[in-house]
C-alpha cells in the first residue's frame, strides 16, 4: 500500500473504532469513471446484470469499467485494486462471498472511492454500511426463502414432503439467507423433512450432478428446493434422466425468474419462482445520482420481487432473461 493509503487506512480505521467512519464523498460532475467488478459470467442471471449495467452507461454519463472475476473471489479484489489505480470515482460490487471481498471494500474506501454493493452483500459483522460502504442495493434474500416455503406448504399435496435443498455458492449472502429464510419456515410445517442439502453453486451443470448424487442416495425425494433457477433446471434433467416426472411427483421450489424457469413452469415442470431481479443499473444511476446530490442513502435499498407461478409466467415470460 502507498504512504497516503497506510495513512487513509489508519485513519479510518481509528474512526471506524470511535464509530466515526463515514464514506466517502462524491462530487457532482458531468462525466463518472464507474467501475463494476462482476464475479463470474456463467449463468443467465451474471449475464443480465452485466448487461444492465452496460446499458445504462451512456444515458447516467457513464465511462464504465466493468471486470469479470471468473468465478474467483480473489480475482474480484484483484480487479478492484486495478479499478482504484485506474482512479475510478465510485465502485458498484457484487461480492462473489461475504468474507473474502472485506479488503476491496475496505481498499476503495481507503483510496478515498464510495462503494455501492450490488446484488449480494458482505459480512454485516465486518464491514457496515454508512461506515465501509454506502449501501447494499437488492433483494431480501431471507424473505425469498420464506416465499418459496410458504408457496410449498400452499401447495403441496402429499402427505409427506422429503427435501433435497441445492444452495447456492458456499458463503455468499444469497445462499445463507435462502438457507436460513426456508429451513426455519419450513420446519413450522411437519409435513416436510430436509434429507440433504449441498451446494450447487448457483450452476445449472454443478446443481445436475449434484441431483443425480442425491437421488441415489434419497430415492424418495419428492420435492427439490434450489436457490436458483439454473441449480433447479439442471435438477429437472437429472430427475427426467432417471424416470421421474418433475411437476408430478416431484415438486420444484426456485428463485430468480428466468425465462428457462418461467417456461418449466408453463410446460407444468416447476411449481414456483420467486423473482430475484438482476437489473441494478438503473437503480445503481439513481442512487449514485442521489450520493452525488448530498441525499441521505438508506443502509439497504431493498429491491421488491414478484412471485412466478403457473397463475402467471406466460404474462411475463416476454420479459424475461
Ligand atoms: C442474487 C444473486 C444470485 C442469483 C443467482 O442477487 O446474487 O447470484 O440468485 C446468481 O442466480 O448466481
Amino acid at each position: 500500500m502507498t504512504k497516503k493509503l497506510l495513512a487513509s487506512a489508519a485513519l479510518l480505521s481509528v474512526l471506524a473504532g470511535a464509530g466515526l467512519a463515514e464514506t466517502p464523498p462524491l462530487e457532482q460532475k458531468e462525466r463518472y469513471k464507474v467501475g463494476f467488478a462482476q464475479m463470474e459470467s456463467n449463468n443467465p442471471w451474471r449475464i443480465a446484470e452485466t448487461k444492465s449495467f452496460h446499458d445504462t452507461a451512456e444515458s447516467c454519463n457513464w465511462d464504465l469499467i466493468a471486470t469479470d472475476a471468473a468465478g474467483s473471489a480473489a480475482k474480484q479484489v484483484a480487479d478492484v485494486d486495478s479499478m482504484i489505480a485506474q482512479g475510478i470515482d465510485v465502485l458498484f460490487l457484487p461480492p462473489r462471498e461475504e468474507k473474502p471481498l472485506i479488503p476491496a471494500v475496505m481498499k476503495a474506501q481507503a483510496a478515498g472511492i464510495p462503494v455501492f454493493l450490488v446484488d449480494r452483500s458482505v459480512d454485516p459483522d465486518v464491514a457496515k454500511p454508512g461506515e465501509h460502504f454506502v449501501a447494499f442495493l437488492g433483494s431480501d434474500f431471507i424473505d425469498q426463502g420464506e416465499r418459496a416455503a410458504d408457496w410449498l406448504i400452499e401447495n403441496f399435496e402429499g402427505d409427506q414432503g422429503i427435501i433435497v435443498e441445492l444452495e447456492g455458492t458456499t458463503g455468499s449472502s444469497p445462499a445463507n439467507d435462502r438457507k436460513q429464510g426456508f429451513d426455519e419456515r419450513i420446519a413450522q410445517d411437519d409435513r416436510f423433512q430436509i434429507v440433504a442439502s449441498q451446494t450447487g453453486d448457483f450452476a445449472r451443470d454443478l446443481g445436475r450432478q449434484v441431483m443425480e448424487t442425491l437421488l441415489q442416495a434419497h430415492p424418495d425425494v419428492n420435492v427439490v428446493y434450489a436457490h436458483n433457477d439454473e441449480m433447479a433446471i439442471g435438477a429437472i434433467q437429472a430427475l427426467e434422466l432417471a424416470g421421474r416426472k418433475p411437476g408430478e411427483d416431484v415438486t420444484i421450489v426456485s428463485i430468480d425468474g428466468t425465462r428457462d424457469a418461467l417456461q418449466a413452469i408453463i410446460d407444468g415442470k416447476m411449481g414456483v419462482t420467486v423473482e430475484s431481479s438482476p437489473f441494478f443499473g438503473p437503480l445503481a444511476c439513481e442512487v449514485m445520482g442521489k450520493y452525488a446530490a448530498g441525499e441521505e442513502i438508506p443502509g439497504w435499498v431493498q429491491v421488491e420481487d414478484r412471485i412466478f407461478t403457473a397463475d402467471n409466467a406466460a404474462e411475463h415470460i416476454d420479459e424475461a432473461y
